[in-house]
């Protein structure tokens, strides 16, 4: 009798710990758990990739070659050609993957160009805003969030790639983004109220944004054949700011959670399952 139990007990400890080993090995192959592992303590922080700041050199002029192919295009005056001289004001998306998004952005501004995207017909509620920036002559990228008519700089959106020029007042910049998800436009999670804007940019400081261009309705940004109709070309309506719902940014950081409790919980029901047998 003595010997069985003995025997079950290391048995079944065996079985428990080739349990352990085989989650633990899964959860190896499962990403970054010390992300997780912090996660549990501020569930709602924003999982950002890597911000890089730097700024290189765009040696091109924008285009519209793309416009309505592979780029949503939206521009004021209506269809301007962002690659001559003149005021025209011009962006374009390009969905590489999900909610990133390639932007191309020009203006004129002897401070700053910025394209904002709401996810209500307002401007304002903490939009997210890429401000690109004349500073001395070169680009200064920020990514910003847009309430009450005032610019926060925030700098933890997720961007990279950032290639800027700045030629007399004429700023050009690209850039990789990955947009917030669009709940609430709901037809996609990549539908936004798109704005233009340009502002002053005085020691390093960002000056209200005079807003260029307002669309109409949400547009897919993903769309090459979406179009955007400029609502200031026939209402120019100061954006007042109203508090809406937003939707938060969340990453999805519990899983890892579940499973490091997943592992815990079992590893306890076989052990109180090993104790019940040597009562027996
Ligand atoms: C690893 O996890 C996945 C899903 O999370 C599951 O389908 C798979 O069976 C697990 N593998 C092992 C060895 O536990
Ligand atoms: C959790 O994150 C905070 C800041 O994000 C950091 O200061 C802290 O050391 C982290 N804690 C652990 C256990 O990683
Ligand atoms: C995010 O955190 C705030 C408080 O920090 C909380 O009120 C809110 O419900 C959280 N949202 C989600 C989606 O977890
Ligand atoms: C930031 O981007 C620039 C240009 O793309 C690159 O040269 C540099 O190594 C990057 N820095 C980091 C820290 O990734
Ligand atoms: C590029 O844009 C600049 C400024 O708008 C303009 O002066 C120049 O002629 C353009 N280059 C070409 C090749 O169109
Ligand atoms: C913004 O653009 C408008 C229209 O082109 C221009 O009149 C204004 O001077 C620009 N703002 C700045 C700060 O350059
Ligand atoms: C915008 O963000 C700031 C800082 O996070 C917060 O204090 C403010 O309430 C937010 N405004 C709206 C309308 O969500
Ligand atoms: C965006 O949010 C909606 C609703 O919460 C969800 O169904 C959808 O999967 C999310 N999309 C992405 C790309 O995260
Ligand atoms: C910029 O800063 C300098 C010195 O700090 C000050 O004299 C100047 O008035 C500032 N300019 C603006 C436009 O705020
Ligand atoms: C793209 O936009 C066009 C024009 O608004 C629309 O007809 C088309 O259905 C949209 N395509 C998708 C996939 O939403
Ligand atoms: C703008 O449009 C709204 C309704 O769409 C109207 O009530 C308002 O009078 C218009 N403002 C101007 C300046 O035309
Ligand atoms: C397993 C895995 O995806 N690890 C990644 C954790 O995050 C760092 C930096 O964010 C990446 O370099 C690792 O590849």
């Amino acid at each position: 009798m003595d010997n069985i139990s003995r025997l079950m007990f290391v048995f079944m400890m065996a079985m428990a710990y080739m349990a352990m080993g085989a989650e633990a090995q899964n959860s190896t192959i499962a990403p970054n758990t010390t992300i997780a592992a912090n996660a549990t303590m501020a569930p709602n922080v924003t999982m950002a990739p890597v911000v890089n700041t730097t700024v290189t050199d765009l040696t091109v002029n924008i285009s519209r070659a793309e416009c309505g192919k592979t780029q949503f295009c939206a521009a004021v005056p209506d269809n301007c050609d962002p690659s001559v001289a003149g005021s025209c004001f011009f962006v374009s998306t390009q969905q590489s993957s999900g909610q990133t998004f390639s932007f191309q952005l020009r203006g004129v501004s002897s401070g700053y160009i910025a394209v904002g995207l709401s996810t209500d017909s307002t401007q304002g509620g903490n939009d997210t805003t890429y401000v690109c920036a004349n500073n001395n002559g070169s680009v200064k990228f920020f990514t910003a969030l847009l309430d009450k008519g005032v610019l926060t700089v925030t700098n933890t959106l997720p961007v990279n790639s950032m290639k800027g020029s700045v030629n007399d007042q004429i700023i050009q910049c690209t850039f990789s983004a990955t947009v917030p998800n669009a709940t609430a436009t709901r037809s996609s999670d990549t539908s936004f109220f798109l704005s233009i804007s340009n502002g002053t940019f005085n020691n390093g400081t960002l000056g209200s944004p005079t807003a260029v261009l307002v669309g109409d309705k949400a547009v897919d940004l993903g769309n090459s054949t979406a179009t955007v109709t400029n609502s200031l070309n026939t209402n120019t309506t100061t954006g007042n700011a109203t508090t809406t719902a937003r939707p938060s940014t969340t990453a999805a950081p519990s899983s890892h959670a579940f499973v490091l409790q997943h592992t815990l919980s079992q590893a306890l029901l076989i052990l109180l399952g090993v104790l019940g047998m040597m009562m027996l």
